[in-house]
Formats: C-alpha cells, sequence, structure tokens
C-alpha cells in the first residue's frame, strides 16, 4: 500500500516539476522611472512555455497580498531559457528580451515600491507562500505591514530569497560581482544590497553574464533524453552523454515493478506493457532520476 502513496506522490511531483521553487529566479535590476522596467536571473532552466507572474502589490503582515496594484505576466518561450540567462523587461507593457510580457495596472512607484515574482497557478497567500519565487524591496527596508502602495512586509518565505534596497531609489541593478559559483553562491550575492547600484535618473539596465555551475545530479537530470515519450512504439530510447551502462526500473501505477533492464544500446524495450501511465526509475553511475512514461 505504500508503494501506492508514494508511486502517486512521485507522478503528482513530476506533474509539479514543470514549476520553478523559491530561489531559482532572483531580480537582477528595476526602474521604476519610465518605462517600467525589471530584470532577473534564471538559476535553473526555465522549461518552455512557463508563466511566471510579477505584482507590485506590498505582502500585508497577516499573509497575503494587499490589493489596488497590478500584474505583470512574462512567458518563456517555446523552448528552455538555459541557466544563467537574464531576461532584461525593458518595459513591463510588451518589451522584453526573451519570451513574452504583458502588463495589467503595474505601475512601479519612485516614492517606493516592490516586485515580487510567484507561480500564478499558485498564488501566494495567507498560510501558502509556497508559490513565491523572488521579491525585491525599493522602498528601504522591509516594513512590518503594507499599509499603502509603497509599503511592504517581507514574506517570511522570502527570507533568504529577496533583497531591500535602503535607502530607497527610483532605480538600482546587481553590478555585475559575482557571476559565477554554485547557484547559492550567486544568489546570496544577489540579495545583498551592498552589491546593488541605486540611480535616482532614468537607467539602462545592465546584463551580467552569469554562468551558474550545476550540480552533478543536475547535469546528469538534463543530460538523460527520454523519447518517444507516449511511446507507442514497443521500445523507449534513452540516451545520455556518456556510455556507461543505463539500469531502468519500471513500476506501474500501483507500485508494481514490471520491468527491469540494464541497457547498453540506449534502448529499452517496453512492448510487454499495456498502454498506460508507468514510473521509469533511472539510473547511471550511482546518480538516479525518476521519470513519467506513456505507453499508448
Ligand atoms: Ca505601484
Ligand atoms: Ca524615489
Ligand atoms: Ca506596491
Amino acid at each position: 500500500m505504500k508503494h501506492i502513496y508514494f508511486l502517486l506522490f512521485t507522478l503528482f511531483t513530476l506533474t509539479m516539476n514543470a514549476q520553478l521553487a523559491t530561489g531559482d529566479i532572483a531580480f537582477t535590476g528595476y526602474q521604476s522611472d519610465t518605462p517600467d522596467s525589471f530584470s532577473f536571473v534564471a538559476l535553473v532552466d526555465i522549461p518552455a512555455n512557463t508563466t511566471i507572474e510579477f505584482t507590485d502589490n506590498g505582502w500585508l503582515a497577516a499573509g497575503g497580498f494587499r490589493a489596488n496594484e497590478g500584474t505583470a505576466t512574462w512567458t518563456s518561450p517555446g523552448t528552455i531559457v538555459n541557466a544563467g540567462s537574464e531576461i532584461i523587461v525593458t518595459d513591463a507593457n510588451g518589451i522584453v528580451n526573451i519570451g513574452t510580457i504583458t502588463a495589467s495596472g503595474l505601475a512601479l512607484s519612485t516614492s517606493g515600491d516592490q516586485l515580487f515574482a510567484y507561480n500564478p497557478s499558485n498564488v501566494p497567500s495567507a498560510g501558502n507562500e509556497t508559490g513565491f519565487y523572488a521579491g525585491i524591496q525599493m522602498n528601504g527596508p522591509w516594513e512590518a505591514d503594507a499599509t499603502s502602495s509603497n509599503t511592504s512586509a517581507q514574506p517570511t518565505s522570502l527570507i533568504g530569497f529577496s533583497l531591500a534596497i535602503d535607502p530607497e531609489f527610483d532605480n538600482a541593478y546587481y553590478d555585475c560581482s559575482t557571476t559565477t559559483g554554485t547557484i547559492a553562491q550567486i544568489r546570496t550575492a544577489l540579495i545583498n544590497p551592498s552589491n546593488w547600484v541605486g540611480d535616482n535618473n532614468a537607467i539602462t539596465l545592465p546584463s551580467c553574464s552569469f554562468n551558474p555551475t550545476l550540480s552533478v545530479i543536475q547535469n546528469n537530470i538534463s543530460e538523460f533524453v527520454i523519447y518517444p515519450n507516449p511511446t507507442s512504439t514497443g521500445f523507449v530510447n534513452i540516451s545520455s552523454k556518456t556510455n556507461d551502462t543505463i539500469q531502468v526500473a519500471v513500476f506501474d501505477i500501483l507500485g508494481k515493478q514490471v520491468l527491469k533492464n540494464t541497457i547498453n544500446n540506449n534502448r529499452l524495450n517496453v512492448s510487454t506493457l499495456t498502454a498506460g501511465v508507468y514510473i521509469m526509475n533511472i539510473s547511471q553511475n550511482g546518480n538516479s532520476i525518476t521519470k513519467k512514461l506513456v505507453v499508448r
């Protein structure tokens, strides 16, 4: 029985894996002078067609966004946005270097404002802050509460994933002092306000060349290519960057192992499987990942 719950959970998390986690992106600049602009860096690969929402609404002490300001919605292109890419929204009303941006009422105030990035399918609310990705306070230190359009509390889940520009500046940007290292090292530099430059005159948001070092496991995960999936051909190809042996175990939705194989020619025979959804556990050189397999 435990297996069923484990696999349902795995399936659920696989579905959710398309979503980013808190800290997977970080702000690199903003401008409240005209045109309203902001920039952020992808610290992990952002999947194709991912939507990230931004708001200038403050965060209430009691949880949840204060009302009456606006949102901007960014959508990644039909291809992966590689980790290290910097997305520069030159004008929240439609001008961005990667993907697309649309705004609805977003208006960054030169008297102090804030920007939050979050998952529009999991909008942060009182008691659920898991949808937050990043935040920046432009109005000096975080306030105890959002009592006007200029003020905001710091969401608890964004401690360590957000920064406050103090004193308030109309415009500010990261100075590109740290662009390499692990994701955590780059993020730590990005949320340190002493690495930011403030300016009360309109600026052009600069671009840093970020190059985060992905962990071995992340590299290996992105190395596996699985196709066709869904498959109706009786086989699935599993390839990786190296020629080392790949072990595959396949489980059905009830948690029963239905296949176990060591493959050397990158091809797994799944002709014995009936149509349905399966979980594949793929391992190579001590690293393993879990993938959903659909047989038609
Ligand atoms: Ca505003
Ligand atoms: Ca100002
Ligand atoms: Ca605001």
